[in-house]
């Protein structure tokens, strides 16, 4: 009977990562697949990252980088060699970029080198094949080039199932933290004197946006940024071996919570919500951004007020202009032509997701030429405004590296722009019928908080080693930078239900937090306040006949991740010979500290929003664990298409012109709560 089990999850597995089967044994199951033990695999993850601007620290990966050949037995690989030997060719031809360079994967020619060896790594049959690629690469390649083919590597490669990518703030302290940091680990390690090195954010109190700057450099929400875009990446084809399911609607997903998340803190701090980025008017705020390349110099910073300029061998504003007024088009006629000159009618729930694919624009695009890349080509854009035609040679922007975005204040400015483009095509959408929305036989009785909403500044320390090199023979000192991070108390949603159905039904509870109020204490109303809605969490629950009293706890929200785990905690737990840490597989997620929004001293009011739709209508997978726990609202399942058939944001996400449909419908029901914010800041 057990092999009989065993068998059936070897057939799910592949494709689904998160599943919890501790009662059957992870490490041996999944040695049996890639060829290793995950703690020897995990362990060589680790040592391929630690001090990536050295050459490597461990011998067997020494051996590997000195003496492997990666075309020596092409049987390793699925194409039979065909992606390696295109490498190898680029790397004979000295087409490479140098090592001790800066890595923007916004440069085509760089993105295209880290891909060659992600596309070797895709093609590795075995873990032996990919590690020993990994080491010797690692060794001839860019390492930012490297660090990103072996990031989505082990993220898409059925081999890298069971490993925790380390923290990226701790393998590249550089894109996260600034330079005053930096110059400090550097002068400690000089001195050989340990150092603990508070980071500050950027800014001084004479500017407004430095209140906010929490939020946009927190670490957690960086490593959520970045790890999003190399779980969904714009060049993602399905010939590495799935489909990415709804990509182009979770890229608008991802990106309008993080902007109305953004707003919420904004009003929490009594400052206006964003305003659009616009093609004609200046960039209202500049920013220093106090970061320092590993090598490469300080990123370049940009003053207020300044006009939007060509940025030569990228694009004209005017070209910016004709891609978005093409988009407008498309949306107004409510149909895309792709690039045969085929109508593709997006008047319904599905045309969310190809107008995310054309505004990315991602490989999923049906017409780049003729829609553009409008997101990517922005980001290029805003990074390269200070210094538009390369006068002073100064390197990419924080723009151009998704680690790094949030960080410029324009960022928000830039994905408010986005975001009221894809919010047209919403309202462009017939609103929301009764019947499209009710849940016949369920009623919300009851909704509210146990526990009190209530978020605080903590210190957090990570790890700085990584920043500074070593030599052999010379030990390392502990050099750590602390930083304040927002968090809150722990706390429950609490609802009673009342299924009137004769049997039991499978309900999926949809949870928001809508501000009340704009900055000017103006009252949200449906029409305009259903936008700026947080998604809390969603998850599915069976309900019995009668009454059904439901308690969520905020750590098991599906639109967060818990604390990523330190790199030297993922090193000790490999070396220690049995590693199983899959709650902490996937980063892509909202950090759990950072569910609710900052809040105010004496509170600040938004409304809860709970909607109990039907779960036989709305969950994709019939079989299985109904709640698949992880961070599917806004990552998805890996490799499984995304579990909820809705559109992302429903029922609210279309326009609201009659308020009665909503309180008319018994399965939906809001409250008002406070958000307390204790402390100083
Ligand atoms: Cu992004």
């Amino acid at each position: 009977m057990k092999v009989f089990v065993l068998c059936v999850l070897v057939a799910s597995a592949a494709a689904w990562p998160s599943f919890s089967f501790e009662s059957l044994s992870l490490d041996g199951f999944q040695s049996d697949a890639s060829g290793a033990p995950l703690a020897k695999r995990q362990q060589d993850v680790n040592h391929l990252l630690w001090k990536i601007y050295d050459n490597l620290h461990f011998d067997d990966l020494k051996g590997y980088a000195s003496s492997f050949n990666p075309e020596g037995d092409t049987s390793m690989y699925k194409d039979g060699g065909e992606a390696v030997h295109h490498l190898v060719k680029e790397f004979k031809d000295h087409r490479f970029l140098e090592q001790h360079h800066w890595f923007s994967l916004f440069n085509e020619r760089q993105r295209e080198e880290a891909l060659m060896l992600f596309e070797v790594f895709m093609q590795c049959k075995e873990w032996d094949c990919a590690v020993k690629n990994a080491a010797y690469w690692r060794e001839h390649m860019n390492e930012g080039e490297f660090v990103y083919a072996l990031y989505t590597a082990v993220i898409h490669s059925d081999l890298g199932h069971g490993i925790v990518l380390p923290p990226l703030y701790e393998v590249t302290p550089h894109m996260f933290t600034n330079s005053e940091v930096i110059q400090k680990a550097y002068t400690a390690k000089m001195t050989h004197t340990p150092g603990n090195f508070h980071m500050e954010f950027t800014g001084t109190k004479k500017n407004k946006e430095q209140r906010v700057a929490y939020f946009g450099e927190d670490i957690g929400m960086n490593v959520h940024h970045v790890t999003w875009h190399m779980d969904f990446p714009f060049w993602w084809e399905d010939k590495y071996g799935h489909h990415l399911d709804r990509k182009g609607e979770l890229f608008f997903w991802v990106h309008h919570q993080l902007t109305v998340r953004f707003d919420s803190e904004r009003l929490s701090n009594y400052l206006d919500m964003v305003d659009e980025l616009q093609w004609e008017k200046p960039i209202e705020e500049g920013f220093a951004p106090h970061t320092i390349y590993k090598y490469g110099g300080e990123f370049p910073a940009r003053p207020d007020h300044i006009q939007f300029e060509d940025v030569d061998g990228v694009a004209r504003v005017r070209d910016m202009i004709i891609m978005e007024s093409r988009i407008h088009d498309a949306i107004a006629h409510g149909y895309i032509t792709d690039k045969d000159g085929k109508v593709i009618d997006i008047m319904n729930d599905k045309g969310i997701d190809k107008l995310g694919d054309i505004i990315e624009s991602s490989m999923y695009s049906p017409n780049v030429q003729y829609y553009g890349a409008l997101h990517n080509l922005a980001h290029i854009m805003l990074g390269r405004q200070g210094d538009p035609h390369g006068k002073y040679n100064m390197p990419p922007g924080v723009m151009e590296h998704f680690e790094t975005a949030t960080r410029d204040p324009a960022f928000f400015r830039l994905h408010k722009y986005m975001d009221n483009i894809f919010k047209e095509h919403k309202d462009s959408l017939h609103p929301y019928t009764h019947e499209d929305i009710d849940f016949p036989g369920v009623d919300i009785e009851s909704l509210g908080i146990e526990g009190e909403l209530k978020t605080y500044f903590e210190h957090y320390e990570f790890d700085l080693r990584n920043a500074v090199d070593s030599a052999e023979g010379i030990t390392d000192v502990e050099l750590k930078a602390h930083v304040d991070r927002l968090n809150h108390k722990d706390f429950s949603f609490v609802a009673d239900v009342k299924n009137n159905n004769g049997g039991e039904v499978l309900g999926t509870f949809r949870l928001y937090l809508c501000p009340d109020y704009d900055n000017n204490g103006e009252k949200f109303d449906y029409t305009n306040g259903h936008w700026h809605c947080i998604e809390m969490d969603k998850f599915w629950k069976k309900l019995a006949p009668g009454n059904n009293h439901i308690v969520r706890k905020s750590s098991e929200s599906s639109v967060t991740i818990p604390d990523v785990p330190s790199f030297q905690s993922l090193i000790d737990a490999a070396d220690s010979g049995s590693f199983d840490m899959h709650e902490f597989e996937r980063s892509c997620g909202i950090p759990n500290r950072m569910l609710l929004p900052k809040g105010k001293r004496d509170g600040m009011e938004f409304s809860l929003w709970l909607a109990v739709t039907d779960g036989k209508h709305d969950l994709t997978h019939s079989n299985g664990d109904p709640e698949h726990g992880g961070t599917h609202a806004l990552c998805g399942v890996h490799g499984e298409v995304y579990p909820d058939k809705r559109p992302m944001g429903f029922p609210l996400d279309r326009s609201i012109p009659d308020r009665r449909v909503f309180d008319e419908t018994t399965n939906i029901k809001f409250t008002h709560v406070k958000v307390y914010h204790e402390g100083h800041h």
